[in-house]
């Protein structure tokens, strides 16, 4: 690796579970992908001095702000992450990108459309000027599904007929879990539907490359109140014992169907609900020559069925994607490897750092990010309106 390479400085907002792999990626990137920049650890941001302090000594942050305005302004910070809850992306993001700063942001892009409106004519506007932006749905980036969209686009599977897409966790189940952020509307902006349910649109649209035209869905919250949380709890944050007890603002669980640009029809399915199941974020694809099977429980294999081979010889088989010659896969171990979850975020920044350096617009970008957030809103339309089909806006 050349050491004459331009230095970038990251300014991160958030130290949570998302900045915490974020900072995984920011630190290892450059170790295992040679890069046309090199990305410093600059300055973290979170508004509490002590634990932001703390954040930035364990995740190898060189310097700490207690407002995400005064990482901005810094000269030292090229790049800002967002790594908050949907509440500030818009503000983070625009403020950033008007301040000349590359900008990668967390998923779902926004609270709502209109704010994810704002972000994207932001992102035209800076791009005009060589600022790039890019939306965090690292599912893209897992070395099979870039595989699957591979598979797609050399015609393997001919006419796309199906898509079918679930994203199965459980980790809300157990009615003493505390009301966390990611269970009130004016932090999260939507429940499973926009955290989960966000990446399995664009990981549908992305690996069909096609778009929802419209949707039909239907949403529920099972648990409605819940024992108030801590205000940095997370995913794992277990039973609260608190005394009091708050609303849940957002769906538990949404379920809808849709139709893609190219014909295809699909459904899909995002719920917290789903005992048993963890992080199983998966997708069958079913065309004219052949289908497709993710699932991100077992996430370094993707299965295919060839249906142009005899009947007697053709069925679903197992391609262990960790050979050099597979998307991101030769960076890192020998084949049988396997790669895991934190991965696809350092393939993430990777392709964020190569776009900037070579001046070219990286994806899925804030406008990709502006057609999920329609979907979403779309369906909470659709589930409001006794399931009306509701046509996205394109
Ligand atoms: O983006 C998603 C999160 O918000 C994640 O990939 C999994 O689901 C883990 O936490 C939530």
């Amino acid at each position: 690796m050349s050491d004459n390479r331009p230095a970038l400085g990251v300014g991160m907002v958030g130290y949570s579970f998302m900045g915490r792999v974020h900072s995984q990626a920011w630190r290892s990137v450059g170790a295992f992908f040679d890069l046309p920049v090199a990305p410093v650890m600059a300055v973290l941001s979170g508004r509490s001095e002590e634990r932001t302090a703390a954040a930035a000594a364990s995740l190898g942050w060189a310097a700490v702000e207690n407002d995400w305005k005064d990482l901005i302004r810094r000269d030292d910070v090229d790049i800002v992450d967002v790594c908050t809850p949907g509440e500030s992306h818009a503000e983070i993001a625009i403020a950033a990108l008007e301040a000349g700063k590359h900008v990668l942001c967390e998923k779902p892009m926004a609270n709502t459309v209109a704010e994810a409106e704002a972000m994207a004519a932001a992102a035209e506007r800076a791009a005009e000027r060589g600022v790039r932006s890019m939306v965090a749905f690292n599912y893209r980036r897992v070395p099979a599904v870039a595989l699957a969209r591979q598979f797609v686009a050399e015609g393997r599977l001919g006419v796309l007929r199906h898509v079918r897409a679930q994203y199965l966790q459980d980790w809300i189940v157990d009615p003493e879990f505390p009301l966390v952020w990611r269970l009130q509307k004016d932090k999260a902006g939507s429940g499973a539907l926009g955290d989960i349910g966000s990446h399995i649109v664009d990981t549908a649209q992305f690996v069909t490359g096609q778009l929802l035209t419209g949707v039909s869905g239907l949403t529920e919250t099972f648990i409605n109140d819940r024992p108030t949380a801590e205000e940095s709890a997370g995913l794992a944050a277990g039973s609260a014992g608190a005394e009091s007890t708050g609303h849940v603002t957002v769906d538990d669980a949404a379920v809808f169907i849709g139709r893609l640009s190219g014909g295809a029809l699909a459904s899909f399915e995002a719920t917290r609900f789903a005992t048993g199941r963890k992080n199983a974020m998966r997708i069958e694809i079913n065309g004219s020559l052949g289908s497709l099977y993710f699932d991100f429980e077992s996430m370094n294999e993707l299965w295919f069925h060839d249906h142009t081979l005899p009947a007697e010889e053709a069925g679903f088989r197992r391609i262990l994607v960790t050979e050099g010659g597979h998307p991101y896969a030769g960076a890192w171990w020998p084949p049988g490897h396997g790669l895991g979850y934190e991965h696809t975020f350092s393939h993430e920044v990777k392709d964020f750092l190569e776009a900037i350096g070579t001046g070219t617009d990286p994806a899925p970008s804030f406008a990709d990010g502006l057609r999920v957030q329609r979907v979403l809103a779309a369906v909470e339309e659709s589930a409001a309106g006794d399931s009306r089909w509701t046509p996205i806006p394109q």
